[in-house]
């Protein structure tokens, strides 16, 4: 068993590619417009026509803003190379793919802004938090987890639970170390651990189960106001929560955006309920079979009232700042009700 393990392990960790100097070096000599050009402070934030370019030089905006360059010495050069190395670890995939991380830590940026809870969590959680986001789907395949498990898959046989988000984490990791990525490199050894340390949780609660673990914690905390930030187990607690909120924005954008990404996000799922019908000889649960297809806006509505409007309706508690994304999900709600109900 020692040695499967071993083979395992050796298949699924090493692979890893860099970013090229050249591409790196072309990146560093690009204008990097204002957040407000880019409007990433904007809870209704839209890629759709950023060039690949634009959202590398937003990125870099959001670490000059958020003044990581300067309090972590993090070189410019390094910091190119790492987000082009980050940016080609993302396969293309339908939906989880480098936009859907540039998107959440658009988001990320806009609520810790917002709400000026950066001053709460301070630099070093923030630094995290901003690279938590983006690499938090690293070289996702379109498959989840308990895919994975039923395929037997190298990554199922190294972890058995958040098995993609061990990936996510462990290819994160990989890359901050590598040779001419290493923005962190600046940072004390207290500093660059607790960093990791925030990291590992922030992308590791990116598993629904995890959320679905601590959400309970999460919400009497919120609903009956005893949170206090000043104690390290509620600020961790709302990090993770943070991390949902922001993975699953999408459900709070206005309705073309919302229309189109759940398009994606349904794509991605029919793909994978290909694969088990092809590979694995078995009929995909309905949100993957193609054939219940109809069935999308009642999902939608299952998806909004039973994980979506819970949090967000919590973050309000916290910071009325966030309203306008509750009223986001409401109102896309209220489209996939009239949608479901003209069928
Ligand atoms: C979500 C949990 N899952 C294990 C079972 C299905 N549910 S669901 O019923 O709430 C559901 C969610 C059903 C259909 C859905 O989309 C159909 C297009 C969704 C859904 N999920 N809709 C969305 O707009 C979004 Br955004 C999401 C999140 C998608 C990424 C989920 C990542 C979890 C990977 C394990
Ligand atoms: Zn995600």
């Amino acid at each position: 068993i020692a040695m499967a393990k071993q083979s395992v392990t050796l298949e699924v960790l090493s692979y890893h590619a860099s970013a090229s100097l050249e591409d790196a070096q072309r990146l560093r000599s690009l204008r990097v417009p204002s957040s407000v050009h880019f409007k990433l402070h904007d809870f209704k934030f839209d890629d759709i026509y950023m060039q690949d370019d634009d959202t590398l030089t937003a990125c870099l905006r959001m670490f000059l803003d958020l003044d990581f360059v300067e309090r972590f010495h993090i070189d410019y050069d390094v910091l190119c190379r790492w987000l082009l190395s980050v940016k080609k670890n993302y396969r293309n995939v339908t939906y989880h793919n480098w936009r859907h991380a540039f998107n959440v830590a658009q988001m990320m940026f806009a609520i810790l802004t917002a709400t000026q809870w950066w001053k709460i969590f301070g630099e070093i959680e923030c630094l995290a938090l901003i690279i938590a986001c983006l690499c938090h789907d690293l070289d996702h395949r379109g498959t989840n987890n308990s895919f994975q498990i039923k395929a037997s898959s190298p990554l199922a046989q190294l972890y058995s639970t958040s098995t993609m988000e061990h990936h996510h984490f462990d290819q994160c990791l990989m890359i901050l170390s590598s040779q001419g990525n290493q923005i962190l490199s600046n940072l004390s050894p207290e500093e660059y651990s607790r960093v990791v340390k925030v990291l590992e949780d922030a992308i590791l609660s990116t598993d629904l189960a995890v959320y679905f673990r601590k959400r309970g914690a999460f919400l009497s905390l919120a609903r009956s106001g005893g949170y206090n930030w000043a104690y390290s187990d509620h600020r961790d607690l709302l990090r993770g929560m943070l991390m949902t909120v922001c993975d699953l924005a999408a459900i709070t954008k206005p309705w073309e955006i919302e229309k189109r990404v759940a398009e994606l996000v349904s794509s991605e799922f029919f793909e994978q309920g290909d694969i088990e019908r092809r590979t694995l000889n078995i009929t995909p649960i309905d949100i993957m079979n193609r054939e219940k297809e109809d069935q999308l806006p009642m999902m939608q509505v299952g998806f909004i009232n039973s994980i979506c409007l819970p949090i967000y309706e919590a973050f309000t508690q916290l910071s009325d700042k966030l309203m306008p994304l509750v009223d986001g999900v409401r109102m896309n709600k209220q489209h996939w009700l009239e949608i479901a109900e003209s069928k």
